[in-house]
C-alpha cells in the first residue's frame, strides 16, 4: 500500500465509523407492557474509538491493521450528566483485560461516542489485575461514586492454581468525570465481594453499603445474597457487620447467587430495586434480572418481592463471550418519570430497555410473589385465567 493510498483507506474507516456510530436505533415492536427493548445494541466493541485500536501512521502501521482489539463492551455504569447519558463501560480488550471509558449520548438510546482516552485510575499498594462492572451514584454528600470490583491473584493457593482470584470492592469519586480520586478498598469481613452498590443517602448518618458476600470467586458458598450494611467514613469504608435483605434460595431465579445491580431509585413508595439471579442449568449458569421494593425510610427492609425474573436474555442477546447472562449495572431515571435500564448481555455489548417510573412501581407491587412450589403458583395463574374469562363474559 503506497502513503496515499493508506490516507484514503483511513479516511474511509473514519468516515464509515462515524457512520455507523450515527445510527438511529428503534424500539422494538412487540413488548410486554413493562418496558420496551430497543433492537441493536447501544454500545458494541466497534463503538470503540479507531484511535484506540489502530496505529494510524503510515511509517510504524503499513498494513493498517488493528494494533490492540477489543473484545467486548458490556456492563455500564451510568448517569444523566448535563441532559446526555453517560456510560461508564466495562471495556474488555482481546487481552482479557478490562478498563472504564465513558460513552456519552444525547439521547440515551443511540449515539453513543467515547471519549478520547479511557478512565485511568490511581493505583492502590496492591495494584488491581483487573477492574469491572462500575456503579455510579451520585451520593447526597455531594459527590459521584463509582464502584466497582477489582481482582488480583489469590496467592493463598498452589502454584499450579493460575486462576483462584480473590474480587473486593475499589472506590473512586468524581464532580467533573474527568478527575477520578480513588480510595481506599472498601472493608468487610468477607473473603470475596463483588456487586457492592453505595445507597444514595445517608442512613443514620452513615454510608449505607448493598454487598455480596461469598466465600469463593464464583461460588457463594456459605455467604450468598444481597447484604446491606453502614461504615462511618467513606475515606476508609468499613462495614462491621453485613445481614442479608434477600437472600438466595432453592428453585428460584436466584438459586445459585444474586447481586445488587445500579443504585436504588427513589420513588414516592418506596426503593425501586434491581439485581442479577443466577441458576445452574445443564447448560451452565443462567443470569436474569429481576426486582424488588425496598422501605423509604428503612431501605434494607424489602416490602414487595415480584416473582420470577424481570428481563432475561432473548435472541441475539443469549450468545456471547459468556452465554446465557444479563447483568445491570446501570440505570438512568429522567426527569419526566422514564427510567432507561442499561443492561450487558453474555458478557459481549450493552443494550437499553425504557420503562417508567409508574410502569415498575405497577411491576414490583402488582406482580405475584414466587410461591416458591409449583401449587401455589399456578393458583396466582389460574386466579388471573378466572379473573380474565369473567372479563371477556366466558365464565
Ligand atoms: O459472567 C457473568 C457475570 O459474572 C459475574 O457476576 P457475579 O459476581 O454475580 O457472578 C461478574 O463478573 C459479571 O461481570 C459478569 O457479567
Amino acid at each position: 500500500m503506497t502513503k496515499t493510498e493508506f490516507d484514503q483507506k483511513v479516511q474511509q474507516l473514519l468516515k464509515n465509523h462515524d457512520a455507523f456510530l450515527s445510527t438511529k436505533n428503534t424500539k422494538v415492536e412487540k413488548g410486554n407492557g413493562i418496558y420496551q427493548r430497543y433492537i441493536n445494541p447501544v454500545v458494541t466493541a466497534e463503538h470503540t474509538p479507531l484511535i484506540w485500536r489502530y496505529d494510524l501512521n503510515y511509517d510504524a502501521n503499513p498494513y493498517l491493521m488493528e494494533r490492540i482489539g477489543v473484545n467486548g463492551t458490556f456492563n455500564a455504569g451510568a448517569i444523566e450528566h448535563h441532559g446526555n447519558i453517560l456510560l461508564v463501560v466495562r471495556v474488555e480488550g482481546s487481552d482479557r483485560k478490562s478498563f472504564f471509558a465513558i460513552a456519552e449520548s444525547p439521547n440515551g438510546v443511540d449515539n453513543f461516542r467515547f471519549w478520547d482516552y479511557p478512565i485511568q485510575l490511581t493505583e492502590m499498594p496492591d495494584a488491581d489485575v483487573n477492574v469491572y462492572d462500575m456503579r455510579l451514584v451520585k451520593h447526597e454528600d455531594e459527590w459521584i461514586y463509582g464502584l466497582f470490583c477489582t481482582e488480583r491473584k489469590d496467592t493463598n493457593v498452589p502454584r499450579t492454581d493460575t486462576s483462584s482470584a480473590i474480587a473486593q470492592c475499589g472506590i473512586v469519586r468524581t464532580k467533573d468525570f474527568l478527575k477520578w480520586e480513588r480510595l481506599p478498598d472498601l472493608v468487610t469481613k468477607s473473603p470475596q465481594q463483588r456487586n457492592v452498590v453505595l445507597h444514595p443517602e445517608f442512613v443514620h448518618g452513615k454510608y449505607a453499603f448493598y454487598t455480596r458476600p461469598q466465600d469463593g470467586f464464583i461460588e457463594a458458598g456459605s455467604g450468598g445474597g444481597i447484604g446491606w450494611g453502614l461504615s462511618e467514613k467513606i475515606e476508609h469504608a468499613v462495614v462491621e457487620s453485613e445481614i442479608i435483605i434477600d437472600d438466595r434460595s432453592y428453585h428460584t431465579i436466584k438459586e445459585v447467587k444474586n447481586g445488587l445491580g445500579p443504585a436504588p431509585i427513589k420513588t414516592a413508595k418506596g426503593w425501586l430495586q434491581l439485581a442479577h439471579g443466577v441458576r445452574n442449568t445443564a447448560a451452565g449458569l443462567r443470569y436474569v434480572l429481576y426486582m424488588f421494593l425496598t422501605d423509604l425510610k428503612d431501605p434494607s427492609k424489602v416490602i414487595a418481592r415480584p416473582g420470577g425474573y424481570f428481563l432475561a436474555p432473548q435472541g441475539a442477546e443469549r450468545v456471547g463471550d459468556v452465554s446465557n447472562v444479563v447483568f445491570s449495572n446501570g440505570w438512568v431515571r429522567r426527569d419526566n418519570g422514564e427510567v432507561f435500564v442499561y443492561y450487558g448481555s453474555s458478557d459481549t455489548r450493552m443494550h437499553v430497555a425504557v420503562s417508567t417510573v409508574g410502569q415498575l412501581l405497577d411491576y414490583v407491587l402488582n406482580t405475584p410473589e414466587d410461591g416458591l412450589k409449583t401449587g401455589p403458583n399456578l393458583q396466582q395463574r389460574i386466579q388471573l385465567i378466572n379473573r380474565n374469562l369473567e372479563k371477556l363474559h366466558r365464565k
